[in-house]
């Protein structure tokens, strides 16, 4: 096993529907700009993943940057850790981050894959655990007060015990009202979060944090600019509510300044900023050294494999931004993430579909 190399990568280029787009405080996701990568290995076992590049401008630089990353890892083996190492080594002067952190990312949930697949086994039993049901909550957009209730009443009836809403509307006012709609039609057993999307100053954001939580949402995610590690802090010290925050991490390190500024109750990376799977351990460990509640942001097929390893596994999210070019190997009942029957991290292509969004 451990001799197996790495023989090719292949990228494709799609940009894919969205049942609804990602609408925020600072801007919408209208479609899914999606990098395929198909990692090839001697014995015949590909890995694949999917980078989300947030808007179509960025799609053609991602998957160039892979590309180009192609001819540094053919021919070495299959070791996710050791190519890890030799890409942080090629980027040490430009600074893995970004464009670059993202196309790294790719490459390494890729390796990952092909890795578990070699050995036969869904990825969270590669990575020592093993497949569980996970609390998952429905992930809705800045949807306006009857779109967002309508989403928030069929996510209620199909079992989730929470969901979550983006605020962030021209008053506080609005949103209170979408808040307090989806509470009407939710009831008191669902949790609802709510989502700023930075969109706020810091005292603005403490002043509607404060009456935020007064409707028992059960966390304000990134109040304020996610570089403001201290301004998040300042929000957090004045609320009585949970600040999560993570999404926006390029890498462990820029958690671990996050965490050291004491920005945030929760956490949650993205799978892809934080650096794939070889990134997201390592934020695992620093969750668990601070005691932060570690949940996941989109990229939820691998996601799920992660947090049932992850020592403070907190939430799923469920926001499906690769739905339809993907078989739905990860399955949500009575609001829970069920996964694992395949070897992998269960990434299964629609080829046609492909075809049919390719960029
Ligand atoms: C989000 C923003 C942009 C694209 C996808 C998701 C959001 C989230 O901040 O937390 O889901
Ligand atoms: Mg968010």
């Amino acid at each position: 096993m451990s001799d197996t190399k790495i023989v090719g990568l292949r990228t494709r280029a799609v940009n894919v529907p969205l049942e609804y787009p990602v609408k925020t405080a600072v801007g919408t996701v209208a479609s899914s700009p999606l990098v395929l990568l198909d990692l090839q290995t001697d014995r015949g076992v590909t890995g694949h993943a999917y980078l989300f590049t947030y808007t179509p401008l960025a799609l053609k630089p991602v998957q160039q940057t892979v590309d180009e990353l192609a001819a540094v890892i053919v021919g070495h083996p299959l070791a996710p850790r050791h190519i890890d190492q030799l890409l942080q080594s090629k980027f040490r002067l430009l600074g893995n981050t970004g464009l670059v952190r993202m196309a790294t990312a790719g490459i390494d949930m890729a390796l990952w894959d092909a890795k578990a697949k070699v050995h036969g086994l869904p990825l969270v039993e590669l990575l020592g655990g093993v497949a569980r049901p996970l609390l998952a909550y429905d992930s809705h957009s800045m949807d306006g007060v009857e779109l967002a209730t309508h989403r928030a009443k069929g996510a209620a009836e199909a079992g989730f015990a929470a969901i979550k809403t983006k605020i962030g509307y021209p008053t506080l006012q609005d949103d209170i009202k979408v808040v307090r709609s989806i509470r009407e039609v939710v009831g008191d057993n669902v949790q609802i979060m709510v989502d700023y999307n930075q969109g706020l100053t810091v005292p603005e954001a403490i002043r509607r944090g404060q009456v935020l939580e007064q409707e028992g949402v059960a966390w304000v995610e990134e109040p304020t600019l996610q570089q403001d590690y201290q301004g998040h802090a300042k929000v957090r010290d004045a609320l009585n509510v949970p600040v999560q925050m993570g999404e926006n991490w390029f890498g462990p390190d820029e958690m671990s300044l996050a965490l050291s500024a004491g920005a945030c109750d929760l956490c949650m990376p993205d799978l892809m900023k934080i650096g794939g799977v070889t990134g997201w351990l390592r934020a695992s460990a620093l969750a668990e050294q601070h005691g932060l509640p570690m949940s996941s942001h989109i990229f939820q097929e691998f996601s799920a494999h992660l947090l049932a390893v992850s020592p403070t596994c907190h939430w799923l999210e469920r926001m499906d931004l690769a739905g339809p070019i993907l078989e739905p190997t990860l399955k949500f009942k009575d609001g829970k993430a069920y996964f694992g029957e395949l070897p992998g991290a269960g990434i299964v292509w629609r080829d046609q579909e492909i075809k049919r969004f390719s960029v």
